[in-house]
Order: structure tokens, then C-alpha cells, then sequence
């Protein structure tokens, strides 16, 4: 039946789009001169699709920086002015836009700054200080990032080091006081793995503001437990809710009322993991239905496979049961979702992938329906009984 799976994606994608806002953005500023390794570096954080986007929109009328948005993350960049040359037009320029900003909801405003300077390159110039502080003055929290710099056995480049030691010297309002070293891109022939880039992650997380951190996790592609944590942090949320919605006073006989509860929480994790919305509608879709029932979603008949619902008076769910089912489905997705992400499944669409990710799925599901309320006892989720007595007081 097209009609169900149409109904499915109309509420999914109202579900995604909510979590899309509720997620906002991450902004970073980096600066640097051309050729540093800017874009390599937020390639390699931030993953290839950054790349390919364009050069983005003026963040204020006639300004030369450019905001590019993709997805979860706002890269701001100068355009046409060179890091060096046009230090004057550049700090004017993001003076009037940070001003600007301040007015804006805080995923509109610029939340973190990286300064990157080639490693090998050249001395540390008092202008480039002086731009630092102005950048600091502006309330941004400035990351120094020295790019390109070979290590060795555990030691950096002699060059770097002493670079990084002029740096440290002039006590600059930096984030750690002192630069971060880095390698984005392995180079193959040199024989140099990347490195760093975990350190300057978890530096931006720590003077990033609490409100954007979502966004950072989501936009991110290197910390994967990161993500995972993320997620479960809503599965807890959306089980505790889906309890709460059966100890309501007023019951109900359908587990359709937990559906838009579960929604949510699916579409924030595939957001966690950049999934977009055609491919995680697919992915959700194949996960409930079963290919012998071709397009007939069974999201809501999956509850009769917990313990205690198929027992339950009139279909009226319990808080454990609600609890459990909803706990199960998240577990589920977040392991599909990290599957689909580290390429281990084929893309959602085709007969044989949709049965591959239906298997995962119920795999998963069964399993954790078993642990049921015990899993949930133990660490920081739910307590379903504790809710349950709730509902019988
Ligand atoms: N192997 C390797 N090459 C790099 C690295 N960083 C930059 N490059 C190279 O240096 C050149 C300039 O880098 P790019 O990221 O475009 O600099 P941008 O102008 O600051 O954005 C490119 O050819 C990159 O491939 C790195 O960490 N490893
Ligand atoms: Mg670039």
C-alpha cells in the first residue's frame, strides 16, 4: 500500500525538519593566508562535501566574508582579502558583522575562530599578533592551528616547534595558550600520517558555546563516539517520554501515539550522522517493513514483539512497554545508522539492500527488546517501573 508509506514519510519528514532547526549551526571563522591548508583541514574534519559547496553569502551587506552553510556548520571565510595584506579591512569587516550578529539567535552568530599558519613556514609577524588580540577583543575564542607540519617518532618538526615557542612567547589570548599542530591529509609518498585533528576537535568543543555542541557533533566526521554518545542521550529522552506518554491518566490503545515520539528521535540521529532525508526515509522504511509485505509499514505492529504488550488489556500500553519498544527502536536505528555511515551496508532503494537493512534492523531490535527494562535499569536510562508505579498511583 503506496498510501501508508506515504503517510510514514509526510511524518518523518515533518519530524526531521523540527529536529533539523532544533539542531542549529555551528559557525567557525578560519583565517590564514591562501595555501595554508584551510580548506584540507576542514575537509579532513569536517568531511569531503564541505568542498564541494560554493563560496557561500556576504555576512553583512558589501562585507568580504563569506558564510557558507552546510547542513549543521557555517564556514566563515574571506573573500577577495588576503590574511596579511588586508588585515585592516578584514578585522573592520568582522567587527560590524559580529556586532550584527549579537542581535541574532546563537546559531547565527560566529562561535569559534581557527588562525592557521603553515608550520614550516616563516616567522610569527607582530601583525599577525596584533589580529589575533583583535579577533579575542571581539569575544571570539581563537584556536592557533599550524598546519602541514611533519612529525617524526613522536617529535614535530624542529622548524614548528620553534615557531610554536615564538607563539607561546608573546602570550597571546589563545585557546591552551599555544598552537595546535596538525597533519589533515596524509601524504602517501612522505610516508606522514595525519594527526592533530582529534586535539583541535576537542579544543573547539570546550570554548565552543554549550547551545551549538549538537551541531558540532553532527557536522563533525571524526569522533564517532561523539555521535554515539549524542544518541544515546536522545534514545534516553525519547524512551523517557514514550513512558511518559502511557502513564498519562488518559489511555490510549494504539502505539501510534508513541510514533511521533520515535520519529523524533530517528530523525535526530541520522542528523547526528549526516544522513539526509530521502536516504534515512529510506533507510526507515526498509528497517520496519518487511520485504514480504512490500510497502506496508509495520512501525507500530512492532510493539506486539516486547514482552507484556501482547497481554495488555484493550492494547492500552504500559510504561515499561512503551519505554522498551521505543528504547529498542532507537538502539536499532543508531546501529544501522553507524553501519550505513562506515559504508558496511549497501544505500537504501534497492530490493537486496532494503532486506539487508531490514535484517540489521530487527537484529537489533529483538536484541534489545530481551534486555528490555533490565537494560534500562541499569546506567542513566529510564527507570520503565519506577514510571509504571507512576501511572498505577
Ligand atoms: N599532504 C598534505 N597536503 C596538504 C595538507 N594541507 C594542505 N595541503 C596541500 O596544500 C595545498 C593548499 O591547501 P588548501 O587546503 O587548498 O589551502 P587553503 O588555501 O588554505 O585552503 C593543497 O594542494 C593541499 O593538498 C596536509 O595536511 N597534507
Ligand atoms: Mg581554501
Amino acid at each position: 500500500m503506496a498510501g501508508s508509506t506515504d503517510w510514514f514519510r509526510d511524518s518523518f519528514r515533518t519530524e526531521y525538519e523540527k529536529q533539523n532547526a532544533a539542531i542549529g549551526r555551528f559557525n567557525l571563522a578560519i583565517f590564514g593566508k591562501t595555501g595554508v591548508g584551510k580548506s584540507t583541514l576542514i575537509n579532513a574534519i569536517f568531511g569531503e562535501e564541505v568542498a564541494r559547496t560554493g563560496i557561500g553569502e556576504p555576512v553583512t551587506r558589501g562585507s568580504h566574508l563569506y558564510l557558507d552553510k552546510i547542513g549543521h556548520l557555517g564556514i566563515v571565510d574571506t573573500q577577495g582579502l588576503e590574511v596579511g595584506k588586508d588585515n585592516k579591512a578584514i578585522l573592520s569587516d568582522l567587527d560590524k558583522a559580529m556586532t550584527q550578529m549579537r542581535r541574532l539567535p546563537l546559531s547565527e552568530q560566529i562561535h569559534v575562530a581557527w588562525y592557521c599558519l603553515r608550520g614550516m613556514d616563516r616567522r610569527f609577524e607582530e601583525a599577525e599578533a596584533d589580529f589575533i588580540r583583535r579577533l579575542d577583543d571581539m569575544g571570539l575564542p581563537v584556536i592557533v592551528v599550524l598546519t602541514q607540519v611533519p612529525m617524526r617518532n613522536g617529535h614535530y618538526h624542529p622548524d614548528a616547534v620553534l615557531l610554536a615557542e615564538q607563539i607561546i612567547a608573546k602570550r597571546l589570548p589563545i585557546v591552551a595558550e599555544r598552537p595546535f599542530m596538525t597533519y589533515a591529509k596524509a601524504d602517501e609518498f612522505a610516508g606522514q600520517p595525519a594527526y592533530g585533528l582529534k586535539e583541535l576537535l576537542d579544543a573547539t568543543f570546550r570554548v565552543a558555546p554549550e547551545g551549538v555542541h549538537g551541531a558540532l557533533v553532527s557536522a563533525q566526521e571524526i569522533d564517532h563516539a561523539r555521535k554515539a554518545q549524542e544518541a544515546n542521550k536522545y534514545i534516553t529522552t525519547a524512551a523517557a517520554s514514550a513512558a511518559a506518554a502511557a502513564a498519562t491518566p488518559i489511555p490510549f490503545s494504539s502505539a501510534a501515539l508513541l510514533v511521533p515520539i520515535q520519529l523524533a528521535m530517528m530523525s535526530r540521529i541520522a542528523q547526528i550522522y549526516k544522513i539526509k532525508f530521502e536516504r534515512a526515509a529510506l533507510m526507515a522504511i526498509a528497517s520496519t517493513t518487511a520485504a514480504t509485505q512490500l510497502g506496508r509499514a509495520t512501525f507500530t505492529s512492532l510493539i506486539k514483539l516486547v514482552p507484556g504488550a501482547g497481554t495488555v488489556v484493550g492494547g492500552v500500553i504500559g510504561a515499561g512497554v512503551a519505554s522498551t519498544f521505543t528504547y529498542a527502536m532507537g538502539q536499532a536505528w543508531l546501529t544501522l545508522c553507524e553501519r550505513v555511515v562506515k559504508g558496511k551496508l549497501g544505500t537504501a532503494g534497492t530490493v537486496m539492500d532494503n532486506e539487508q537493512i531490514h535484517q540489521v534492523f530487527m537484529e537489533e531490535f529483538r536484541k534489545r527488546i530481551k534486555m528490555g527494562p533490565k537494560a534500562l535499569r541499569t546506567g542513566s536510562q529510564p527507570d520503565p517501573n519506577l514510571l509504571d508505579s507512576r501511572k498505577l498511583g
